[in-house]
């Protein structure tokens, strides 16, 4: 089949589109991983005394940001394209960013006048940001932590930020709960069972509940995993999938979170959270160490192009504000990023396909902008190619591709070729072209050709691939 690469027009037939190959996503994580890149704020006591992991014992006076202001952190977002924004309203320290009526350890104790996750909501929806909450279940403040009585009072935390602050799209459910020479907050009990103590199917169960649209992100899920480490990259192969039964807040084996579990029964994908600073909160120390948009290029490359989403940190200083270099860093890396994937070559070049499952999937045999239509092979057809031919040479560094994931993640093995004196040659690693998932974004050095050839090689059932593009 050759057709010009440019969606055809879509022709009625009755082809059944392919049955799923589970586990496949619920429609909200299909919501979440099209937001790609969104912001993390770590602000809070820690911020006015210098520390990473406050004891909980901090005076809340010391709270005391002189010209807070949550619409310029929305703006930076928005101009730095981030899709919505996530805030610690309360870190180990126990100490809360918003006037909770649960414990007097909050912003209204403290020198500023305010309520900072409130402040964050009406910023968000005012330049059309997604709110998310950040909510430690360790608590180093709290002098029942460690019994009955203060998970209580966690989920009760829960319950007010899920009802006060309009829609949430994801909670952080953080797995730390102490390390070697952390031991010891003001009020720490350290024999708890981690792995059952807070209860968290009863507060994942809340915010199904009170925010149907919210995802629930720990380092095994439900609704999204850490990626297993604070670097910010997930693994070239990398499964959006997990052993539910294996995984939970605090799960040890950080690496296999990397890649997901092949095997995995659970649809929960993988969240790469990076901080612009060494720190996660602000340290004027760190103020010559903001990531370069160079390095922050690469990060997106590593996360939104190994099939995860990128979470990016901004410590939000004693003042109150984002950093002038933090902010123009930002907003230079996603400018780079808007401007290196603007012009798909592939756009004008024809396509051929080695088979199409019926008229209806061949409407979308590249990038389209629609992520709804997809090629898709015949029932008991797992493999297959796409060679795209261009009219002039073209040259290019950067291919992309998707999967239809509302049907399931499939693609175990693919290879890149394109075409030099009439000859293929390979254009990529094979232990870089293993999973593809919502999207794979590959680099390579820079080559000038007349033709170039996706090979699918192996997948979990017939493909469904929904974009392809070369910059
Ligand atoms: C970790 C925490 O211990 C860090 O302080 C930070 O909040 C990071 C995002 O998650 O588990």
């Amino acid at each position: 089949m050759i057709c010009a690469a440019i969606a055809l027009v879509s022709c009625a037939d009755n082809t059944p589109a392919p049955a799923p190959v589970y586990p496949i996503p619920a429609q909200k994580q299909v919501v979440w991983q099209q937001m790609e890149t969104y912001a993390f704020i770590h602000f809070g006591l820690n911020t006015f005394n210098d520390k990473e992991w406050g004891y909980g014992d901090t005076d809340p006076k010391t709270f005391n940001p002189t010209h807070l202001d949550a619409k310029q952190w929305a703006r930076t977002f928005v101009e730095a394209g981030m899709k919505g924004v996530i805030i610690t309203a309360k870190h180990h320290d126990g100490f809360c960013l918003w006037p909770t009526d649960l414990t007097d350890y909050n912003v209204s104790h403290s020198s500023y006048n305010g309520d900072v996750v409130g402040e964050l909501a009406e910023a968000c929806r005012e330049y059309g940001l997604k709110l998310g909450v950040y909510l430690s279940p360790w608590d180093r403040n709290r002098a029942d932590y460690g019994s009955a009585s203060y998970v209580a009072y966690y989920h009760a935390q829960l319950r007010e930020l899920m009802t006060r602050y309009g829609d949430i799209f994801e909670v952080w459910f953080d797995g730390a709960n102490g390390g070697d020479g952390y031991y010891g907050g003001a009020n720490e009990t350290r024999n708890i069972d981690r792995r059952n103590y807070y209860d968290f199917p009863t507060a994942w169960a809340m915010v199904d509940e009170l925010q149907p649209n919210a995802i629930c992100f720990s380092d095994g899920g439900p609704g999204c995993r850490w990626v297993g480490n604070e670097k910010g990259k997930a693994g070239t192969t990398n499964w959006a999938f997990l052993r539910s039964a294996d995984v939970y807040p605090g799960y040890p084996n950080g690496k296999e979170l990397t890649s997901g579990h092949a095997d995995g029964d659970a649809w929960i994908p993988a969240e790469c959270d990076v901080s612009i600073r060494p720190g996660w909160f602000y340290h004027e120390r760190e103020d010559d160490k903001v990531k370069t948009a160079d390095v922050l290029v690469d990060l997106y490359y590593q996360s939104v192009g190994h099939n995860g989403n990128l979470l990016l940190n901004f410590p939000v200083n004693k003042e109150g504000l984002i950093s002038k270099t933090d902010s123009i860093n930002a907003v230079t890396f996603h400018q780079r990023i808007t401007q290196e994937l603007s012009h798909n070559l592939l756009l004008g070049a024809t396509v051929e396909a080695s088979e199409v499952r019926g008229k209806r999937f061949a409407a979308s045999l590249v990038n389209d902008e629609d992520f709804d239509t997809y090629w898709a092979t015949p029932d008991g057809v797992n493999d297959g190619s796409l060679t795209f031919t261009f009219a002039q040479p073209q040259t290019l560094s950067r291919l992309l591709l998707q999967e239809y994931i509302p049907l399931g993640q499939r693609v175990k093995q693919f290879e890149l070729e394109y075409l030099q004196e009439g000859v293929w040659l390979p254009l990529a690693q094979e232990e870089e072209t293993t999973t593809i998932g919502y999207k794979r974004i590959l680099g390579f050095p820079a080559i000038t050709t007349t033709a170039i050839k996706v090979n699918f090689l192996d997948a979990r059932g017939p493909l469904c691939i929904s974009e392809v593009a070369a910059y």
